[in-house]
């Protein structure tokens, strides 16, 4: 069957891409409703070749609407709330309501079992948190995890389309030898605004009182939440660099128990959505290049932590539009749909 699906957010990255993998998957939409600000409004865009008019969001838009496919922003905190009493599901990439007793947070290869606790709202997690866990996931379910340690090199993508244009305005800039005015990273709302073509960024988010950033709390308290494990001890250093869409993650794994890298590399590379792609001898590893609109996670660089009793390091990489936004959603409304859950 098919279903009355609204995309809320429908003009940003993450929104432009919830079209893109509607197409790409076939998503069985009935009527499809592209919902934005009144800035937004009027926009056009094309869905499997038929021409769509970008509607302000209403309290009025959820009417009838089964699916509701939110791209994230504080709009979310108000328009969740409409959409569920208007009868709909919403998955929502916004951070609003992420640690919410009441609302599971999912992604659907690692925590499928928690949709079933929903009351009308899916929680999709942060982009650096999904990307971790697909690769954590493997792990765990053959050795415990006692401690993660991450360090975060990611894209411009996460700061939305704006950032996207600086980061390209700012290549442009340098290749030209014109000035360069910082206005949008490490973000727009921000007092001071820095550079990002050729240098890094050691602040996503803004800082909380104990020094770290909302970024790095967010893939401790998130990723404590999706394994279900509030033992979990895990420290985070998110960093903005110079890639246009996909995150990149270093992490260091310690266990309650020995894990092999042999073993390692078989569980990653058995599990739905992530591909090993690790051989020194040939210097291949993940990088950006190849994780970049593609829906897989992919890790590498997978070796022992020998500075503890059993602990590995790897590198992981996706594309946080995808895999770190849209795609999720999407797999989360699959999954739902599949399991007959709307
Ligand atoms: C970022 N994860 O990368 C945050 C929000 N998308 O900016």
């Amino acid at each position: 069957r098919t279903y009355n699906t609204a995309i809320l957010g429908a003009t940003g990255a993450v929104g432009q891409e919830f079209i893109n993998l509607i197409e790409e998957r076939n998503f069985p939409f009935k009527n499809l409703k592209l919902l934005a600000s009144k800035r937004s409004a009027g926009t056009k865009l094309m869905v499997k070749g038929k021409e769509y008019v970008v509607e302000e969001a209403t309290d009025d838009s959820f009417k009838d609407v089964e699916i509701a496919l939110f791209a994230g922003g504080s709009i979310s905190k108000h328009f969740a709330p409409v959409a569920v009493k208007a009868g709909a599901v919403v998955i929502d990439n916004s951070s609003t309501f992420r640690m919410d007793p009441e609302v599971p947070l999912i992604v659907p290869e690692v925590n499928p079992e928690a949709i079933k606790d929903h009351k009308g709202i899916i929680a999709n997690p942060n982009c650096s948190t999904i990307i971790m866990v697909m690769a954590l996931k493997p792990l765990d379910n053959i050795a415990k995890m006692k401690r993660v340690v991450v360090s975060t090199y990611q894209a411009v993508s996460g700061g939305g389309k704006e950032a996207m244009e600086e980061l390209e305005e700012q290549l442009r800039a340098i290749a030209e030898g014109t000035p360069i005015e910082p206005h949008i990273l490490p973000g727009a709302s921000m007092p001071k605004h820095y550079q990002i073509a050729s240098n890094l960024i050691p602040q996503i988010d803004v800082f909380q009182d104990n020094l770290y950033t909302k970024e790095e709390m967010k893939m401790i308290n998130e990723t404590r939440k999706i394994l279900s494990d509030d033992k979990l001890r895990v420290t985070a250093t998110t960093v903005r660099v110079p890639v246009l869409r996909s995150h990149a993650e270093s992490v260091n794994v310690e266990f309650d128990d020995a894990i092999s890298v042999e073993e390692a590399k078989k569980a990653l590379q058995a599990f739905p959505g992530v591909v090993v792609r690790d051989n020194p001898d040939e210097m291949e590893y993940p990088m950006p290049l190849f994780t970049s609109g593609k829906d897989d996670v992919e890790v590498g660089r997978i070796r022992l932590d020998e500075s503890v009793e059993y602990g590995l390091n790897f590198w992981v990489c996706g594309d946080q539009i995808r895999k770190g936004a849209a795609l999720n959603a999407l797999q989360i409304a699959e999954y739902m749909i599949e399991h007959d859950m709307i």
